[in-house]
């Protein structure tokens, strides 16, 4: 079994210390962003598994907790070679919806790539959004559902901007599971990312 097939093993075994000390030794021969990209699948993978009822929750977390040790030790390897302006990003899942995972290696990519990113959870109001965007005078806000019944709530940031008439301040992208470049056009936003890294060229390119 080669180097990465063993990580991914040690991510899926929930194995967080051992999965964290491989990342360590391999990340120097191993194209950072690579890792990223083979773990995301792997966690794609397993929420089909968790879906189908192979796995069970309690497994799909503790892959999770893996994974996110892992993002922390290649997330500074990526830094070294892409540095962005400094940037604030101010993301979240909407409010209603607990799901992290995929919102979490988006954050991971933003700020390995240099962008300030401050992450609210889940289940973030459009309050919430708005009042952090604001505090901290980001540029951009990102927004993740996972769930047709809280993808609405992406249209409330929106909608709650306009009216407070500082939608122009601010570059909105939005992600996850059932959201589309259809849906994103529909309620204003200025971008839909399908993943992590493409939310990252997207974020260059509104900038
Ligand atoms: Co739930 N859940 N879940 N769930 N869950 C889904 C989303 C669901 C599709 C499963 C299903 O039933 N088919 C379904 C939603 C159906 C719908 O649309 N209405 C669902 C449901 C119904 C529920 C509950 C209601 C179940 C219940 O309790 N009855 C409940 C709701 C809780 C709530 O939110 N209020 C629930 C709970 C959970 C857990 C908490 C157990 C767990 C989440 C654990 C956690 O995140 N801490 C969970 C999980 C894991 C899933 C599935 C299996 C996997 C999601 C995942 O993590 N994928 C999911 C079914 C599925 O998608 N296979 C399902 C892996 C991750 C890497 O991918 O999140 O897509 P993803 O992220 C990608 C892209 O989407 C994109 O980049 C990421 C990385 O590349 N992306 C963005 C994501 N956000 C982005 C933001 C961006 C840009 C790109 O810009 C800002």
């Amino acid at each position: 079994m080669n180097e990465m097939d063993r990580l991914v093993q040690l991510v899926i075994e929930g194995e967080e210390e051992e999965a964290a000390a491989l990342a360590e030794s391999i990340v120097p021969d191993h194209d950072p962003s690579r890792i990223i990209d083979v773990l995301t699948e792997t966690m794609r993978e397993m929420g089909d598994k968790f879906e189908d009822g192979e796995i069970f929750l309690p497994e799909l977390l503790i892959m999770s907790d893996a994974l996110m040790a892992v993002m922390d030790v290649v997330e500074p390897h990526l830094r070294a070679d892409k540095r962005q302006e400094q940037v604030t990003v101010v993301l979240g899942s909407v409010l209603g919806d607990v799901h992290e995972i995929g919102k979490n290696i988006v954050g991971i990519v933003l700020k390995a790539n240099g962008y300030n990113v401050i992450d609210l959870g889940a289940s973030v109001s459009a309050d919430d959004f708005i009042n952090k965007a604001e505090e901290k005078n980001a540029r951009v806000i990102g927004m993740s559902s996972l769930m047709t019944t809280t993808m609405g709530q992406q249209k409330k940031v929106i909608d709650a901007l306009v009216e407070k008439k500082i939608r122009h301040k601010y570059r909105v992208i939005v992600g996850g599971a059932p959201i589309s470049e259809r849906w994103a056009e529909e309620i204003g936003a200025d971008g839909y990312a399908e993943d992590a890294f493409k939310a990252f060229k997207l974020v260059k390119t509104l900038l």
